[in-house]
């Protein structure tokens, strides 16, 4: 009976520590995300920017999501996981600023545990310039104690609804150190916590700012 609990447990552990951030780089579209707002699946993006054409295509595999910065409704994604104390969450992004000042649109990157454990304002209008863009970047957190975690993100229009700036991911993904293994949580987790995700962007919004409608000052 021991040894079957054991066997069972090894199971379980065995389970929780293999694989990654699910789909993190969106091979099987939005499997294992919770996204909503103007965003898609895409194998490529054109810039056009400043005189320039610049296409984009994705930095691990061959597709990765974009987000347009919502206009009734906020664009975000996020994905719900259990990693441990000293892991590391990297993620590449992009930003193309389809606007001008004093509209400065963002991009922004959060760890959460149910409340914002860390935010990053990863890029703005104001940061790349009037019709700017980043090109690919690479960025991450690192996970302070074992426990259950979202990554999330979201692209803001600021200040208006129009002239909507870009967002891109790809390649999410977790490092532990010594092992490269990371769990994921299932789907009743995800729900749970998906509610946990909008109480803290609500949070987040306090300290970045809200939008406001088209016409406002
Ligand atoms: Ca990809
Ligand atoms: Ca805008």
């Amino acid at each position: 009976m021991r040894a079957a609990v054991l066997c069972v447990l090894t199971l379980l552990i065995g389970t929780a520590q293999a694989g990654a951030i699910t789909n993190g780089s969106f091979e099987d579209g939005f499997t294992g995300w919770t996204q909503s707002g103007q965003v898609s699946i895409v194998s490529g993006y054109t810039v056009s920017s400043i005189g320039s054409t610049h296409n984009l295509s994705a930095t691990d595999g061959d597709k990765f999501v974009i987000m347009f910065a919502g206009n009734s409704v906020t664009s975000l994604i996020s994905d719900a996981f259990y990693a441990f104390a000293g892991s590391e969450l990297t993620f590449d992004w992009l930003f193309h600023a389809r606007d001008y000042l004093p509209f400065n649109d963002y991009v922004l990157a959060l760890l959460l545990d149910g409340s914002p454990v860390e935010t990053k304002q990863l890029a703005s209008v104001s940061s790349v310039g009037e019709f700017g863009f980043t090109g690919w970047n690479t960025d991450s957190f690192f996970i302070p104690v074992d426990g259950s975690y979202q990554w999330a993100a979201e692209c803001v229009n600021l200040k208006d609804s129009v002239n909507d700036s870009v967002c891109g991911f790809d390649n999410v993904s977790m490092t532990m150190p010594g092992t490269g293994t990371v769990s994921t949580l299932g789907d009743a987790p995800l729900m749970a916590i998906g509610g946990l995700v909008l109480i803290g962007f609500a949070r987040v919004r306090e300290k970045f700012g809200s939008r406001r409608q088209l016409g406002d000052t």
